[in-house]
């Protein structure tokens, strides 16, 4: 008939199981299948995928869905040019990556991590008097304000924090009492207990964090890195927890992933090291599949689409 053809591609199964998504969009105008190879494309109007595949340019797609916010890692300019339209599943993360932050946080400030570390030894070390805090009082610098830094920032807030943010537009933000922009990035983290990154990964956004903003944060600061591993020049940012310029750091998003074995990072006790999972949520199928279903209907409407990049 003329419903929409769409295919599911395997790579969303690093995220959800495919067959979940297909559930949730089955009263859906359109014919969902899971692709079972990911250049399989004959016939289909649209793909959803986890990751850019080359044989995408050359299909006859008109839509691709990525299942991620960050679509860094697809060609823009190559889609443009094959009139592909480009969208993404930004808004699906905000309570995921503010829980993962809020645990990060309290995590440094509890001790919590260091607790864990000696459990294999059976090690019953108590912190010494000031090596403990509490977060009511702490500043958290939230640097990008979109559906990530949001939900860190209500969090921050909820808590008794005090919370500032950086974006490009300077308007006022739930939860932060002070905004500002990117020109005064140093300014906004360098009284800050936490920076916490919550930015895409833009020519503009990358090496963001580089050894100047390290030098301009707290000694007692910790980053925290929910963003993309390009924002941050990583190799300045072992030197600064190898010298002990800031204190700690958690980060989800490295250089190269997985984190190589050979990494510093691995081995210094103040940094934690999760596996880009801060934004893994038993909600993420369902949540993608709403925005998937939206754009189905505006296609039929020939409207234009939610979450359009390209
Ligand atoms: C997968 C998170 C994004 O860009 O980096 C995240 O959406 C993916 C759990």
């Amino acid at each position: 008939g003329d419903d929409l053809e769409l295919g599911i591609h395997p790579s969303v199964d690093i995220v959800f199981p495919p067959s979940l998504l297909r559930e949730e969009l089955t009263d859906l105008a359109a014919d969902v299948r899971i692709l079972s190879d990911g250049s399989a494309l004959a016939g289909l109007d649209g793909v959803v995928t986890f990751s850019f595949e080359e044989a995408f340019l050359s299909a006859d797609l008109e839509w691709i869905h990525c299942i991620l916010a960050g679509v860094d890692a697809f060609p823009f300019e190559a889609l443009k040019r094959r009139g592909i339209t480009l969208s993404n599943s930004s808004g699906v993360h905000g309570d995921a990556i503010g829980d993962t932050v809020l645990g990060y946080m309290l995590q440094f400030a509890r001790r919590l991590h260091i607790y864990r570390d000696n459990e294999p030894t059976r090690e019953w070390y108590y912190p010494d008097w000031d090596e403990t805090f509490t977060l009511p009082g702490e500043t958290v610098c939230v640097v990008g304000l979109g559906t990530l830094g949001q939900g860190v920032t209500a969090r921050a807030d909820a808590v008794g924090m005090n919370v500032r943010g950086v974006r490009r537009t300077p308007t006022p933000v739930p939860s932060v009492d002070a905004v500002f922009t990117p020109d005064s990035l140093t300014a906004a983290i360098s009284d800050a207990r936490f920076v916490a990154l919550t930015v895409p990964l833009t020519s503009q956004t990358e090496g963001l964090i580089g050894s100047d903003e390290l030098d301009a944060m707290r000694e007692d600061a910790y980053l925290l890195n929910v963003a993309r591993g390009g924002v941050v020049d990583q190799d300045a940012l072992v030197a600064a927890l190898t010298d002990g310029r800031i204190a700690g750091a958690a980060l989800d998003v490295f250089e190269t992933e997985p984190l190589p074995d050979d990494s510093p990072l691995w081995d210094l006790e103040n940094v934690i090291v999760t596996p880009h999972a801060a934004g893994a949520t038993d909600e993420y199928a369902e949540r993608v599949a709403a925005i998937v279903a939206e754009n189905v209907r505006r296609i039929r409407r020939g409207e234009s689409l939610a979450n359009h990049v390209v």
